[in-house]
């Protein structure tokens, strides 16, 4: 026997997912887990039994529910559903999916709509930091179309803003994890950061490589990947993050100079896909490192444009302009507010059929 559960499957700047409400699924997370793995239809490459998008980018789900903390809006747990693995991870946050999580608490009644502009505010439950988003709302309804382009998606749709507070050490504990500007592993020179989301910053032409090769020539290249593997599993345990064979976490970024007139150059491993574009907290850590003065991007970056708006940070599909805010302190570096702009679109609402007994239903 089957049951199902209400979702919306949206696209979320460069990612796309379910968004579920919290009441919907299980409140163990072993079986929500699990109702979560057959819903996207995995483990299987191709995700054929189930509504997921066989790519990580496109396996993503986001858990949201009203909140009772004063100042937030509502809570949204954001949970990674491996393509090809029974597993489900709670250990990242994910600021693409974030960009969805605005419009549709307005339109499933948990944030009353603001004509112009709603400021929905976040907490994401993965690491406890909150988000501001600014959702655009006309005659009471949220506003999807528009003319605000993304790299990564090929229309334009309407911009939603994104501010950050202080999302620094979320899930290492400090914007330098280790402690270092820069680190050795496997012999390879790296930064290890965390500004909202754990990634290890890498020069690409340490690999010998020139920062411009494509996603699909980087992931068929196995004595690079065995590499980065290497430096992430020796990084993640410097980083606090513990043994990270089995977590999405940290993200490796390659650097090289800009190429397109950005602010510096991109490809990450996500952590063992490389990503078509960059992760939104990914691009936050990945530009917070290249305005740290000795760390491994600082020479590769155009710094003539730190101070003058966003930074780009070029990536395979265009490039992605965040603000940021890193102070020098006495003892180090402190990371303020961090600001960018995403798009959303709603495209399918309905219900997502899965094998009853999972939710523990007898049969
Ligand atoms: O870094 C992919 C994405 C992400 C994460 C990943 C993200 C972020 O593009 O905040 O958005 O790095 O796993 O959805």
């Amino acid at each position: 026997m089957l049951r199902s559960f209400k979702a919306t499957l949206m696209r979320g700047g460069t990612s796309k997912g379910l968004f579920i409400h919290r009441d919907e699924l299980p409140a163990d997370a072993d079986r929500r887990n699990q109702v979560l793995l057959a819903a996207m239809g995995s483990p299987d490459k191709r995700q054929i039994n189930g509504v997921g998008g066989a790519h990580p980018l496109t396996s993503k789900v986001a858990v949201v529910s009203a909140s009772e903390e004063d100042g937030i809006d509502v809570e949204y747990l954001f949970l990674q559903v491996v393509v090809d693995k029974p597993e489900v991870s709670d250990g990242q946050n994910c600021g693409n999916m974030l960009a969805g999580v605005g419009p549709w608490a307005i339109e499933n009644g948990l944030v009353t709509a603001v004509e112009g502009t709603t400021p929905v505010t976040i907490k994401m439950v993965n690491t406890g930091s909150v988000a501001t988003a600014h959702v655009p709302v006309k005659d009471g309804q949220v506003v999807y179309e528009g003319d605000c382009f993304i790299s990564g998606v090929p229309t334009p749709a309407a911009p939603i803003p994104i501010d950050f507070a202080d999302v620094a050490g979320a899930s290492c504990g400090a914007l330098l994890p280790t402690g270092n500007v820069i680190d050795t592993f496997e012999g390879v020179e790296v930064t290890c950061i965390d500004n909202g989301m754990p990634v290890v910053v890498l020069r690409a032409e340490d690999f010998g490589l020139e920062g411009t090769e494509s996603p699909a020539e980087l992931e068929a290249n196995d004595a690079l990947r065995q590499k980065v593997e290497a430096i992430r599993l020796k990084a993640g345990v410097a980083m606090n993050l513990g043994d990270v064979t089995h977590a999405t976490v940290p993200k490796m970024s390659l650097v090289s100079r800009p190429q397109q007139g950005g602010f510096l150059n991109s490809r990450t491993f996500i952590p063992h896909r490389v990503h078509d574009a960059i992760g939104v907290l990914g691009a936050v850590s990945v530009a917070s490192a290249a305005v740290i003065e000795g760390s491994v991007a600082w020479p590769l970056a155009d710094q003539s444009k730190v101070g003058a708006g966003g930074l780009d940070i070029e990536h395979p599909t265009g490039f992605f302009s965040v603000d940021v805010d890193i102070r020098r302190t006495d003892t180090g570096y402190e990371a303020r507010k961090s600001a960018l702009i995403r798009t959303a679109m709603k495209l399918m609402q309905g219900e997502v059929f899965v094998p009853a007994h999972l939710f523990g239903d007898t049969v």
